[in-house]
């Protein structure tokens, strides 16, 4: 095991420095190139400075007839950032954001481009835009030190969204870090109007603490290259599109998504619960496929999609590969204002069936306990608050959002004489799962609650912690430790009831 996990970082390091030799070579045999294409093309060009912008925004159309000379200006910047409530990484990014800033240029364009990397980085980095022909996409031209700054132009030849990505040795480790992007290169004509346009870029993320483990969590590079990603995200971070920073739209509007996947590794099933595409140009190219229930895009490509909104409420975005919605992260939500269409559709809203704890307006309690813990400093109602905001999306499906249960299929958690008269039972209910009979307040139960190990030792201890202090439970605390130690330990058993 060990002298595999050596040789592993040895060949990384390895891939690095050639990555680091190759590009520095590169770098000086295209010059000629790059001034070429100064020359003939833009010399009586108008000069533009594109108009970059963080996701989910997205730049306004170019409104050109004509070719111009546009000026990109990007900066690589190192930052820590939230990858999950209480979870932070060290993100590499384009532009301060993951996805990198969105750049729009026209058909025909010669694009100047800067890449700056900032002097507080750690690592060298490029850019390989696929929407550039050359060798490279720009690569071996962009190489650029902390620091240091390189300049590049290319022509846009070819319409069509695309994906930028940092192509730096260990290249997977760079994308898996969040240095991609998208660059769209309209049509001469420009797209059709539409009333919204929105930016949102899939990526799988591998840290060595398990999904929701709190703290600062590194890259893992072994689950990168075994492809067992720990977050597959929308846009960056759990959250990102959820809650107060939904995407907002109002019905009888038209909606163009610019859809991107960084992957390093998955390929994105990209679905919009309730929506169906009026028009995908599928692959980021011309052609357009109409009435699309789910897009495949692939790692280091892209999509157009459509579509009217008509109904009003919560519109889940998801890779439909469900697992990674609702258990890794990628879940991201329109929320579309108006007037009821009982025409269309008679339901009514309810977002917890496909938002889990994502229904929330913000998981906020869970940053503020995660940070107390740390500190040393968590009280019992940091405990209950974080607690309260996880139940909606773990348990509250069964034993319902009052703890009241359902007669008869699920025991009550309110005013539970089974719970109270032992925490450590209660916490191996739920890390392990609970068959068989059950008596709760002198009321038997003969089901299958299924255990639930994915959770974190923090989050079980919050949940539980608030419902012992609920709805006439007796009150008291469960710590992260006591689960840590229950997780080790046999099921409960309904040996144990009475
Ligand atoms: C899929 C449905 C389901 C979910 C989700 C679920 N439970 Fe349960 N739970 C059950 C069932 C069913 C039982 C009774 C099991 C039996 O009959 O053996 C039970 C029993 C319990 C008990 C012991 C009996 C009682 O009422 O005191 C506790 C405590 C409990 N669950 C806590 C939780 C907590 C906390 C969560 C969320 C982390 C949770 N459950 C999520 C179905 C569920
Ligand atoms: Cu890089």
């Amino acid at each position: 095991m060990k002298p595999q996990v050596k040789r592993r970082a040895l060949s990384v390091v390895a891939a690095m420095l050639t990555g680091i030799f190759m590009a520095g070579s590169a770098l000086a045999a295209d010059i000629p190139a790059k001034a070429a294409v100064k020359d003939s093309a833009s010399a009586k060009l108008p000069v533009i400075h594109a108009q970059l912008t963080s996701p989910p925004f997205v730049p306004p159309a170019t409104n050109r007839k004509s070719p111009a000379k546009v000026i990109v200006e990007l900066e690589v910047i190192e930052k820590e950032m939230a990858i999950s409530e209480g979870v932070k990484y060290m993100f590499w990014t384009f532009g301060g954001s993951v996805p990198g800033s969105f750049i729009r240029v026209r058909q025909g364009d010669t694009v100047e481009f800067h890449l700056k990397n900032h002097p507080s980085s750690k690592m060298p980095h490029n850019i390989d835009l696929h929407g550039v022909t050359g060798p490279g996409g720009g690569a071996a031209s962009s190489f650029t030190a902390p620091g240091h700054e390189s300049q590049f132009s290319f022509k846009a030849l070819n319409e069509g969204l695309y994906v930028y990505h940092c192509a730096t040795a260990p290249v997977g480790m760079h994308v898996a870090n969040g240095m991609y992007g998208l660059i769209l290169v309209e049509p001469p004509e420009g797209l059709p109007k539409v009333d919204r346009e929105y930016y949102v870029m899939q990526g799988d993320f591998y840290t060595t603490g398990k999904y929701r483990e709190k703290g600062l969590q590194p890259f893992d590079m072994e689950k990168a290259i075994d492809e067992k990603p720990t977050y597959v995200l929308f846009n960056g971070a759990e959250g990102a599109l959820t809650g107060e920073k939904a995407l907002a739209a109002k019905t009888g509007e038209k909606i163009r998504l610019f859809v991107g996947n960084g992957g390093p590794n998955l390929v994105s099933s990209f679905h919009v619960i309730g929506a169906i595409f009026d028009k995908v140009r599928f692959e980021g190219g011309t052609n357009i496929q109409k009435n699309v229930q789910t897009t495949l895009i692939p790692a280091g490509g892209a999509a157009i999609v459509e579509y009217d909104t008509k109904v009003p409420g919560s519109y889940v975005l998801v890779d439909h590969s469900i697992f990674r919605a609702f258990n890794k992260g990628a879940l991201a939500v329109m929320k579309v204002d108006g007037a009821e269409r009982k025409e269309i559709y008679s339901g009514k809203e309810l977002d917890s069936v496909y938002l889990g704890d994502r229904a929330q307006a913000n998981l906020n309690a869970v940053t503020v306990a995660t940070n107390s813990a740390e500190k040393g400093t968590l009280t019992l109602q940091d405990q209950i608050n974080a607690g309260a905001q996880l139940y909606a999306g773990t348990c509250s499906v069964c034993h319902q959002g009052n703890g009241a249960g359902l007669p008869g299929v699920f025991p009550p958690l309110a005013g539970s004489d089974y719970l109270n008269a032992d925490h450590n039972r209660a916490v191996r209910a739920v890390l392990h799962g609970l068959n068989g009979k059950v008596t709760v307040n002198g009321k038997e139960y003969n089901s299958v609650m299924p255990g639930m190990s994915q959770l974190n030792d923090d989050e079980v201890a919050n949940i539980l912690t608030y419902v012992l202090n609920s709805w006439d439970n007796k009150g008291g605390k469960v710590s992260a430790d006591q689960v840590k130690t229950a997780r080790s330990k046999a099921p409960a058993t309904k040996a144990e009831a009475h």
